[in-house]
Parts: structure tokens; sequence; C-alpha cells
């Protein structure tokens, strides 16, 4: 345990290539890839995150951290997605417009791709235009919304409107997640799925692919 406790510590100083050392050694030591992702890397952005909600820490400390979160999870990469799976789906994923969060939807991403699902990431800052058009453009099934901002996470009804004006609100599902949304908002602007975290998003995506 006291390695996963060195990752988040070394996470949290903002040493990415520490961070990436340890979390290759502790693969080699047996630690299951969500172990390492979820009591080290997790553990340490979780601790970031409080610290700067409480202005203990400001940006460039939380921008170095993500930095030492990516390159620890471009380790685990491999063994978090299940190799040589068929596609089961083809899903447009974003971060919504204004929102420049990305971590939380990587790892969306990293989990929809282990689950054998054709992932267009259409990156962050997304406008719900930008949404829609991707999806008719690469005909997916699902369009993923990601939101960490309670000033952003509107956008995503801005998203339901744009699939209604462009008529595909029927034949396309939305699904919803990130840190400020719930099950009660995803009801409130009528999206089609709420997901809290990247594995469950990954298998409600695969049912949602294969019911349209
Ligand atoms: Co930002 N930030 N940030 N930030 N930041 C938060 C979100 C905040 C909660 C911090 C705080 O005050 N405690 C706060 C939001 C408050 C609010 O809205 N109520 C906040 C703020 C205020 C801001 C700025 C406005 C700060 C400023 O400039 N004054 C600014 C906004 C910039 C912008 O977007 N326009 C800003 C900037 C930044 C950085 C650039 C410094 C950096 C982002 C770097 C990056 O992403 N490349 C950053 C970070 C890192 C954070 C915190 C610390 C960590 C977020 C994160 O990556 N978590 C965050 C505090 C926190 O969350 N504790 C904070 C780890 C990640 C794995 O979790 O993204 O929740 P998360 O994803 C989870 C689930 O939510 C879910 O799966 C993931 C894994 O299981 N999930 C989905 C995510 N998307 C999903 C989609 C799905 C399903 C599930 O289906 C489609």
């Amino acid at each position: 345990m006291a390695i996963l406790n060195e990752i988040s510590e070394q996470l949290q100083e903002g040493k990415a290539k520490v961070v990436k050392q340890l979390v290759a050694q502790a693969v080699e030591e047996g630690f299951s890839a969500k172990q390492i992702l979820e009591e080290g890397l997790l553990h340490g952005m979780g601790i970031i995150g409080n610290k700067f909600k409480n202005n203990e820490v400001f940006v460039p400390e939380v921008l170095v951290a993500a930095r030492a979160m990516n390159m620890g999870v471009e380790v685990l990469k491999p063994l978090l997605a299940e190799a040589g799976i068929k596609a089961t789906g083809r899903v447009v994923l974003g971060t919504v417009q204004g929102d420049l969060h990305d971590i939380g939807k990587n790892l969306v991403r990293l989990m929809m791709e282990g689950k054998g699902l054709e992932v267009i990431d259409l990156g962050t800052d997304v406008s719900p235009e930008m949404f829609v058009q991707a999806a008719i453009e690469h005909n997916s099934q699902v369009i993923c919304c990601s939101a960490l901002l309670t000033t952003t996470m509107g956008s995503i009804k801005d998203v339901i409107s744009a699939m209604k004006a462009a008529g595909v609100r029927d034949t396309v599902k939305i699904m919803v997640g990130g840190a400020p949304i719930t099950q009660t908002f995803c009801d409130q602007i009528g999206a089609d799925c709420y997901m809290p975290d990247a594995t469950s998003a990954a298998l409600a995506a695969v049912e949602l692919c294969k019911a349209s």
C-alpha cells in the first residue's frame, strides 16, 4: 500500500515523471490497474481538488497535478482497456461548451474504448452544434457530455435542443456525467442516462448502443 500513497503524494506535488515510474512499479508489484487508479491517482487528485476549493493551492499546482495524473493513466491505459474486443457501437464524447476539464472525460473514453466502443472524442469546450454535427457525420448512437462546472452543466440542455432542431432526438441517445451532474438534473433536462463514473458510463454506453 505504501506505493499507492507515494503515487498520491507525488501526484499532489506534480512530479509527473516520478508518478509514471511509480505507477509502472506498482503494476510490476502486482497491484491492479483499478486499485492504482482509485487509491493512488484519483486519491491524490481528490486531495488537490479539496485544497483548490479551500484556496490552499491554485491553478498552476492543479495543472501540474493533472499532468502527473495523465502520465500515470498513460501507463495504465493498456491494462484498463480490454484488448481485442470487437466494436459494439460508436459514440461522440466531449466536455461541454465553456468547460476545459478533460481528465474525467479522458477516463470515460479509455473505459469506453476498453469495452470495444468507437469513441469520437471532440475534446473540450464543445458547442451543442458540434456534438450534433459529429453524431450525424459519424452515425453514432450516443452523445456523451461531460461537465465539471455548475456554470457549464446547463449547456447540456442546449445540446438536447440542438438534437431536436436537427431531427435526431429520437434516434440518438444522450448520456451525461461529471462531478456536478445528478440523476435529478438528468431527468430535469430530459437526457436519457446519467452515470457517476467512467466504468459505469462505459457499461451504460454499450447497453444504449445495443438498444438503438
Ligand atoms: Co477546475 N474546478 N476549474 N480545474 N477543477 C473544479 C471542477 C472545482 C469543483 C474545484 C473546486 O472549487 N473545488 C470547481 C468547480 C466549482 C463549481 O462549478 N461549482 C472548479 C473551478 C471553479 C475551476 C475554474 C473556474 C477555476 C478558475 O479559473 N478560477 C477553472 C475553469 C476553467 C474552465 O473549464 N473554463 C478551472 C480550471 C481547472 C484546471 C485547468 C486548473 C484543471 C483542469 C485540467 C484538466 O482537466 N486538464 C482543474 C481541475 C483539475 C479541477 C479539479 C481539481 C479536479 C477535476 C478532475 O479532473 N477530477 C476539480 C475539483 C474536483 O473535482 N475535486 C475542479 C478527477 C476526474 C477523474 O473526475 O472529472 O469528476 P471527474 O470525472 C469522473 C466522474 O465525474 C465521471 O467519470 C470520471 C471518472 O470516474 N464523469 C463522467 C466525468 N465525465 C463523465 C461523463 C459521463 C459519465 C461520467 O457520461 C457522458
